[in-house]
């Protein structure tokens, strides 16, 4: 049986005996040439980043390991986590082990409920998420070694230990957030013999939750755990704890990136959108009426939320995955009707859009996540985020782990100015 720590110990050893080789053959070799639409376009496709917990492909979409979303959407997200971090599943006895390890840390102290009940009513949930973690920074394990002076190549075993602090809360502070937010504030007690997403349906407390619903939220929390090094979150996460900000800084900021619209937001915006063909239009719209419908949207200067994407260039396999886990849970839902009468309208309409520049016409995961949630009892859409942001958390405490322990530098390429480029590149 081996721990997570050891998991992680032998995996920086291939990690790193894998980076030597790479660096043998050859340290100076280009990956990507930089042009000037680029340094102006948010770097797409720039390749300037080493990121070893995934890797999403533009055709076959995310890649833990040798895994893809159709090997591993089954598993639990304690498996998964153990999986970004260690390059592994873990053996059933390991599983329990680090299960149990959650289990004693998911006490979440009071002063971050005080803090939480003390905001304006109407703050976002993100916003709760992201201030419950930041609140509890002055726990970070990292930031009191760090302080007693501490060896660089053990920087890696006090991020995991502040990220198995997160980890542990996540149910507990999420479900706090719904409670608090969306309920009468009564909070419902952790409960040590549910796993971590069991947890998390047990203590968000919907009324008439069934089993289906559970199974929803493991297939949730497991789909949205990572997406390599360059999605805004993950990235910010990085750079944030590239400087020694600890744990609890780089999740709190990474949270921040994906609470925007562009990003984790838009499966709220989904929602909104569906629910609005649905009150106009009735989930008996026609394809004819739809397409007018979306033409409106996009003429109206708004892009169509779930679809588009950054790297990958087909469907989403994570949208695939809860489109077919609402084939066969929830068919008749009006919402899942309309999000998969969307699909068979979207792609087509955004090819022919912009004479063809919008670069991913297809689905991403949050075209249809919302749907489900929303027929399954969870209704309050400005809560989707958090349910993604409890997810992929876990990516940014993995990736930010495997960093430490490559011993990688503070992050910080650099920037020109207009005056530069005029002056120095062949623009004029
Ligand atoms: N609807 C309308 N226009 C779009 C869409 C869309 N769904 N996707 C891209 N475009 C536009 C985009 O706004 C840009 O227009 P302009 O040059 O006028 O600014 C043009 O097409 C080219 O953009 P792309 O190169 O195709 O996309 P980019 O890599 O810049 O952005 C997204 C990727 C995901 C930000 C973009 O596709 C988008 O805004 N999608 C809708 C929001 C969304 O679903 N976000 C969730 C992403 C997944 N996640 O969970 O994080
Ligand atoms: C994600 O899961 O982070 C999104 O698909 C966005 C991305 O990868 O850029």
């Amino acid at each position: 049986m081996s721990s997570i720590k050891e998991g992680i110990h032998d995996h920086l050893i291939e990690l790193q005996e894998e980076i030597d080789c790479i660096f043998t053959a050859g340290r100076n070799t280009k990956v990507s040439e930089v042009n000037i639409g680029q340094i102006y376009g948010g770097m797409r496709g720039v390749v300037a980043l080493a990121c070893n917990t995934s890797y999403v492909d533009p055709y076959s979409g995310l890649h833990i390991g040798d895994y893809t979303t159709d090997n591993f959407s089954h598993k639990l997200p304690e498996e998964i986590f153990f999986l970004l971090s260690t390059g592994k599943f873990p053996e059933a006895e390991s599983l329990a082990e680090f299960q149990n390890d959650l289990n004693q840390r998911a006490q979440v102290p009071q002063y971050v409920w005080d803090v939480l009940r003390n905001l304006p009513r109407d703050t976002h949930p993100m916003t709760m998420l992201s201030l419950g973690i930041l609140s509890m920074e002055n726990e970070s394990v990292f930031k009191r070694e760090y302080q007693k002076g501490i060896e660089k190549r053990n920087y890696w075993k006090y991020t995991l230990e502040d990220a198995l602090n997160i980890l542990a809360k996540l149910p507990s502070l999420a479900a706090g957030i719904y409670r608090i937010r969306f309920g009468n504030g009564v909070l419902i007690a952790h409960d040590s013999k549910l796993d971590w997403s069991g947890n998390l349906v047990h203590m968000l407390g919907i009324p008439d939750g069934d089993k289906s619903f559970a199974d929803l939220m493991r297939l949730y929390l497991v789909l949205h755990c990572d997406h390599e090094g360059g999605n805004v979150s993950a990235f910010t996460s990085r750079v944030v704890n590239s400087a020694l900000s600890d744990l609890y800084y780089a999740v709190s900021a990474g949270l921040n990136g994906l609470a925007g619209p562009l990003h984790g937001l838009a499966n709220q915006e989904c929602l909104q959108f569906i629910l609005k063909i649905d009150e106009q239009l009735s989930d008996q719209v026609s394809e004819e009426e739809l397409k007018a419908y979306v033409l409106d949207v996009l003429d109206s200067g708004k892009v169509i939320p779930g679809y588009g994407h950054a790297v990958l260039r087909v469907t989403d396999p994570r949208f695939t995955a809860f489109m077919k886990f609402g084939e066969e849970n929830c068919s008749n839902s009006s919402c899942f009707k309309i999000a998969k009468k969307l699909f068979s309208v979207v792609p087509d309409i955004l090819k022919n859009y912009k004479e063809g520049k919008i670069a991913n016409p297809y689905p991403n995961v949050d075209a249809m996540s919302g749907s489900l949630l929303h027929h399954f009892g969870l209704k309050q859409f400005d809560y989707y985020t958090v349910l993604f942001g409890v997810s992929r958390v876990m990516g940014f405490c993995a990736q930010n782990i495997l960093a430490q322990g490559l011993g990688q530098p503070i992050i910080r390429p650099k920037s020109v100015t207009n005056k530069w480029v005029l002056e120095n590149l062949a623009v004029k």
